[in-house]
C-alpha cells in the first residue's frame, strides 16, 4: 500500500473512532457498509470484548458487514419495524448540508432501509468525500430490478443520460437483494428532492444512493484533525 493510501486509511479510522465513541451500552446500532464503516464495526467489537460497553445489537446494511460484525462479536439481529438508537456509515459525497450520494459500494438499497429507521445517522469519512454540490465527483448509484433492466435503463437514459450499467468484470454486478445497479451521471445543476422523486417513480427502479435530510452529523477526518460538519 502506498504511503497516500495508508494515510487515507488511518483518516477513515479515526472518523470511525469518532463515530463509535457515541455508542452507549445496550444500543441497537445500524452497521453501515465499505471501508471506513468496517473500522467502525471493528471498534464497536473491540467496545464490547473489553467491556466498555455491553448489550450492543448491530443491524448490518450487508452480508458483507454482517459478517464483518458476527466475527468481531457483535450480535446481529435482521432489520425490524423497531428504530435503530444510531446508524453508522461511509459515504461517497457529502454536500455541505450533509445531503449525501451513497452506493458506490453496492449496499445503497439496505442502507437507507436501515438508516432511515435510526433516530441518529452518523457519517464517517475521509476528507476526499466532501463536495461542494453532489455528482461532482461521484455517479449516483441506482439499484434497478434485474427483470427487464435494458428497458429502465433506456428509461433512465431519457433524463439522466450518460451512465453506465456497472459490471464486475464481463457481468452485471449484482447487489445482496439480487438487483443490478445503474451508475448515473448527475447533471451539473439539479434539485435533488426533484430529481429523487423523478428517479423513484421511473419504472423498474428499486431506490437511489440520493441520501437527503438523512444525516444528523459527519466525522470527516483530514491531516490536521477530524472536523465535526452537523
Ligand atoms: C457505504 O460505503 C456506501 O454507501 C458508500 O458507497 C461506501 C463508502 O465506502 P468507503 O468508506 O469504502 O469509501 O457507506
Amino acid at each position: 500500500m502506498s504511503d497516500q493510501a495508508q494515510n487515507l486509511e488511518a483518516l477513515k479510522k479515526e472518523a470511525a473512532l469518532k463515530a463509535v465513541a457515541l455508542v452507549q451500552s445496550g444500543q441497537r446500532v445500524g452497521l453501515g457498509t465499505g471501508s471506513t464503516a468496517k473500522y467502525a464495526i471493528e471498534e464497536l467489537g473491540r467496545k464490547l470484548r473489553d467491556g466498555e460497553l455491553s448489550g450492543i445489537v448491530g443491524v448490518a446494511t450487508s452480508n458483507a458487514s454482517a459478517d464483518l460484525a458476527r466475527e468481531v462479536g457483535i450480535p446481529v439481529e435482521d432489520l425490524d419495524p423497531r428504530p435503530l438508537d444510531i446508524a453508522i456509515d461511509g459515504a461517497d459525497e457529502i454536500a455541505p448540508n450533509l445531503d449525501l450520494i451513497k452506493g458506490l459500494g453496492g449496499a445503497l438499497l439496505r442502507e437507507k432501509l436501515t438508516e432511515v429507521q435510526a433516530r441518529r445517522l452518523i457519517i464517517i469519512a475521509d476528507h476526499t468525500k466532501i463536495v461542494s454540490r453532489l455528482g461532482e465527483k461521484a455517479p449516483l448509484p441506482i439499484e434497478i430490478a434485474q427483470f427487464g433492466f435494458l428497458s429502465t435503463v433506456e428509461r433512465l437514459r431519457e433524463f439522466l443520460p450518460g451512465g453506465r450499467l456497472r459490471m464486475t468484470g464481463a457481468s452485471n454486478y449484482v447487489t445482496d437483494n439480487g438487483n443490478f445497479i445503474y451508475d448515473a451521471q448527475l447533471p451539473a445543476d439539479f434539485a435533488p428532492a426533484e430529481l429523487e422523486r423523478r428517479i423513484k417513480g421511473t419504472l423498474g427502479v428499486v431506490d437511489t444512493g440520493l441520501f437527503l435530510c438523512m444525516a444528523e452529523r459527519a466525522f470527516v477526518a483530514a491531516p490536521d484533525g477530524v472536523q465535526e460538519l452537523v
